[in-house]
Formats: structure tokens, sequence, C-alpha cells
């Protein structure tokens, strides 16, 4: 019976493992949800487009385009409905709150499209002009793995975007996610290796 009763009582080390653990899967989800989820708030700008493309071809409905401030936050989301053309609010950071929810006046805002690299084309620059206005910026997008400035082949420029942000980690200033190709989090020479991996592949014809 006192064996019995000694199993089924709980220790003090097993409460500290399991707070421990409590605490890891917290940190987490935490890490998680800063990294990939939106957080709207009142001051946006909507950025758009009407003859954005994907491998050459107007961006298909269904795809999702994103718009991350220079530090890699999540900015704005949309879903293209209308082939070749976006509509998206691009948030500002809420300066009253310690976290970044987005972008401040004069940040260049980068793109993904379904998480591919993205050139932005113009007219208008790809910078956050403040709260209130529209930016008209078509985006070049490139589903070839790891052809950042989207001209449908993998060569020694790519490779040169890629390290201009070598070391950088997400939350400092240039992250840029489609450069950090292992998604953990940094650009470092894991993910350089994979790009150089596809040195001189190209866009099938
Ligand atoms: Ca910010
Ligand atoms: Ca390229
Ligand atoms: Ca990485």
């Amino acid at each position: 019976m006192r064996q019995g009763r000694r199993e089924a009582s709980v220790q003090p080390a097993d409460v500290k493992r399991w707070w421990m653990l409590s605490c890891l899967v917290c940190l987490l989800v935490a890490a998680q949800s800063s990294a990939g989820e939106l957080h709207p708030t009142p001051w946006w700008v909507d950025f758009l487009g009407q003859q954005s493309v994907l491998d050459d071809q107007p961006l298909p409905v269904g795809a999702v385009v994103q718009a991350y401030d220079p530090t890699g936050v999540l900015a704005g989301r949309a879903e293209v409905t209308v082939g070749g053309s976006y509509l998206m609010p691009v948030y500002g950071d809420d300066s009253t709150t310690e976290s970044d929810e987005g972008a401040e006046s004069q940040d260049f805002i980068t793109f993904t499209v379904d998480d591919y690299p993205v050139v932005p084309t113009g007219p208008d620059s790809p910078v956050w002009p403040g709260p209130g206005s529209r930016a008209h910026v078509e985006l070049r997008a490139s589903s070839l793995a790891g052809d950042f400035d989207c001209d449908c082949q993998v060569t020694v420029a790519d490779l040169m975007r890629q390290t201009e942000r070598f070391g950088v980690s997400r939350g400092e200033a240039g992250y840029y996610p489609p450069f950090d190709r292992d998604g953990d989090d940094d650009i470092d020479v894991h993910d350089v290796q994979q790009v150089a991996g596809k040195w001189r592949t190209a866009c099938q014809e």
C-alpha cells in the first residue's frame, strides 16, 4: 500500500519538469505567432497592382500576396480574386504597444506571392508612405527556387541578393523570408548552400 501511494504522489521534480515543458511550449507558440500572424491596426496603406505576374503569367486567382516590414514582420496579406490583380491593406505599427505590428513611415516593404520571392516593378516605389494613402506597386514573382530577382534563372545575381543579408535573423533589419530557405529564422550558410545547389537552373520554356 505504501509503495502504491508513493507511485501516485506528484514529486517536486515532476512539477518542475512539467512547468519547464509548459514554458517551452508557450515560447514556441509565441515565436510562431509573431512570425506568421497578421496584426491589423487602424493605420494602413492600400497597396495594389493590376498587371502583376507569377512566372510571367498573371497572378492566379487564389494566390496569396503577403507584405513584410523591414524586419520581416508580416504587415499585409491578401488573396488574389481577379487574375493579375491584388489589393492589400498593409498595416502600420501601433506605437502605443511594445510589439511590432507593421510598418512605419518610409519603411521599405517587401512582398511574397505564395511564399515565392517578388521583385516590385513600380510605378510607385515600395515604401509605406503613411496611413490612409495608396501605393501602386506591380509585382513580379518567380516560383523557381533561389530566383530572387525573378528573371527565371539562378545566377550570381541571386546569390548576391541573398548573401547581402547573410547573418540576419528574423526581427533584424533586412530579414526577408524567401532568403531563409530552411525557414529557421536566420539567413546563414545552410540557406546559401541551398541556392548554390540550384546554380544555373532556369524556368522551363
Ligand atoms: Ca515595424
Ligand atoms: Ca535570377
Ligand atoms: Ca535559415
